[in-house]
């Protein structure tokens, strides 16, 4: 999802020089494979978008293999860019790097403040460990290698398979087949209390050229809207659009998560750039467009 929105950016920017593969071509796991990939090819630009994902149940029932793909893959891309001498690196991490009770909204400062949300620990470490590692190169080894850290994303590409993906694409999913199959009531997990801040990917895309234009600073730039709903809100938001008109039961044998999870933007505003797109207005659109 994050890699193709950054590349319809790019090709709308006029960029045409690139080199690209898809996971099925190239598993950035191997460690040989991505020597050979870098050797091969010279690259000048990095976008590390590539990463093992998921929403909350898959991040608590893929443990192992969020903490064993998403180091491997970072690990290799970001070695191998310091070898081949790329020029900047951009890495893409997540809102969920943040201690579970942080004061919101979150600023960058709050890393390493507390302790992580269980449900999604494994991912969050890999995350920091990524972050960490770009600093570390640009310490040691004097790379121009930076990070970004969006909030929860939307958008083309996205999955929507019930369990393994996040809650927006999940609730799209259920109200319409729920309208479709005429079923009295939606189950949407949890209490419905948690608050979440949701972007559009093309607004992500968009903050990456940016950040590679314009930042080369060692720690990391929030990313997010600066606006949060609560998962009842956006439950509701989406039956209106889908034009459902039975009931919501909430499943709270289901994880709520992190209370909240709001991004502080001040930084990225500071810089110049905001965010674009607006939830409702995005999901009205997105979801008519699935009709
Ligand atoms: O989007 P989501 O899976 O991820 O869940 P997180 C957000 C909230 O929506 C949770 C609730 O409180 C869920 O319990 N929810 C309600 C649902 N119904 C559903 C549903 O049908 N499917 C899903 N998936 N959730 C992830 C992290 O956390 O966010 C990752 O696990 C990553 O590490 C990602 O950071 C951005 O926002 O809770």
């Amino acid at each position: 999802m994050v890699g193709s929105a950054v590349l319809r950016r790019l090709q709308k920017e006029g960029f045409k020089n690139f080199i690209l593969r898809s996971a099925k071509e190239l598993d950035l796991r191997v460690q040989r494979d991505v020597e050979e990939f870098f050797k091969q090819e010279k690259l000048d630009y990095v976008f590390l978008a590539a990463a093992k994902v998921g929403g909350i149940l898959a991040n608590n029932t893929y443990r192992a293999e969020f903490l064993y793909d998403n180091p491997m893959i970072q690990n290799n891309v970001i070695h191998q860019s310091y070898v081949h001498k790329v020029k900047k690196l951009l890495f893409l991490g997540s809102s969920c790097i943040y201690p579970k009770h942080a004061p919101q909204p979150l600023k960058e400062e709050y890393l390493l403040t507390g302790e992580l949300e269980p449900t999604n620990e494994p991912y969050a470490i890999a995350k920091i460990a990524g972050i960490k590692m770009c600093d570390a190169y640009r310490d040691q080894y004097g790379c121009n290698f930076i990070s970004a850290m969006p909030t929860n994303l939307y958008g083309p590409n996205d999955n929507y398979d019930l369990k393994t993906s996040h809650v927006l694409p999940a609730l799209i999913r259920k109200f319409h087949e729920a309208k479709t199959e005429n079923k009295p009531f939606v189950e949407v997990w949890g209490t419905g209390a948690p608050r979440r801040e949701f972007m559009h990917v093309d607004d992500l895309a968009d903050a990456c050229l940016f950040l590679m234009e314009k930042y080369d600073k060692p720690g990391f730039v929030n990313v997010g809207t600066g606006v949060d709903v609560t998962i009842k809100e956006l439950a509701e938001m989406i039956r209106e659009i889908v034009g459902y008109e039975g009931e919501i039961e909430w499943d709270t044998s289901k994880p709520d998560g992190t209370p909240r999870k709001l991004m502080d933007v001040s930084r990225l505003d500071e810089m110049g750039w905001e965010s674009q797109i607006d939830l409702k207005e995005r999901l009205r659109w997105e979801i008519e467009d699935r009709r």
